[in-house]
């Protein structure tokens, strides 16, 4: 299991709490009824937390964040500033997505995704480092060219496409990455393969990995990849709480 870096924010916790209700929000953000999640709707990688959050039926405040203005109280909870972060009842601050999945599935895991159909947690997290390491590198080039100096998009876009081909092959065997049924890692990988896929949609059908397209269909199909994907208008400090919730 991965260790999350606990970082507590509770030194201005009133000392003398006898007198107050329970927990309940409060300004400060102090003492919340619930984790209160920074997202950002287009983002895979808070959109990864988002799909753990539901599968663990763990229900969150969403302050849907616009990235080119990030609310001040994100930016102070986790300075790298990056979406997606979670805020514990306890103030601990998880700002980093596959942490926030595991936690949340490490709290209740009703679909089992910590536990394949086959092979480890360990070998699913490898899978996904790949992913986020090598996978993300090409995407961001073949998706992104202008950002970074001289890069050729194809060529990243035939980076990424031996990748793929390796996840094709693992999808032919079974119907998702770890076995006949969902797992972390499916829904760790997929918003990625997603983004790829729509850089330019014609190209990647006309690519030979049928078992991806099928397995990203099917997640595109999905009802939690589809209730992770509702709208909300971005939050302001003050706003009534929006609780994005499982059911
Ligand atoms: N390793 C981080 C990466 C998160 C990340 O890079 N998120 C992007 C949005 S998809 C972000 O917030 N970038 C900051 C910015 O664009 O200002 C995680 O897994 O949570």
């Amino acid at each position: 299991m991965s260790e999350i870096d606990l970082v507590p924010n509770t030194a201005s916790a009133p000392s003398d709490t006898a007198d107050l209700p329970p927990a309940k929000d409060t300004k400060d953000g102090t003492s919340q009824s619930r984790p209160i999640l920074y997202s950002f709707r287009r983002c895979p990688y808070a959109m990864r937390a988002r799909m753990a959050l539901l599968a663990a039926d763990i229900d969150v405040e969403l302050r849907e964040v616009v990235l080119r203005d990030k609310p001040q109280s994100m930016i102070e909870a986790s300075p790298k500033a990056t979406v997606p972060v979670l805020i514990l009842q306890d103030g601990t601050v998880i700002d980093e997505s596959l942490e926030i999945m595991v936690w949340a599935l490490a709290e209740n895991d009703p679909l089992e995704w910590l536990t394949p159909e086959s092979g480890t947690l360990d070998d699913m997290l490898a899978l996904i480092s790949q992913n986020d390491g090598p996978f993300k590198h090409h995407l961001d080039r073949y998706k992104y060219p202008n950002r970074f100096d001289d890069v050729d998009p194809l060529e990243h876009r035939r980076d990424a496409e031996k990748i793929l081909n390796r996840l094709d092959g693992r999808l032919a065997v079974g119907k998702y990455l770890f076995g006949s049924r969902p797992a972390l890692a499916d829904f760790a990988i997929a918003p990625f393969i997603r983004q790829f896929a729509n850089t330019d949609k014609e190209a990647f059908d006309a690519m030979p990995f049928v078992h991806v397209q099928r397995w990203l269909d099917d997640f595109l199909a999905s009802s939690l990849f589809d209730r992770a994907m509702t709208k909300y208008d971005q939050w302001h400090e003050g706003d009534e709480p929006i609780i994005f919730k499982a059911a």
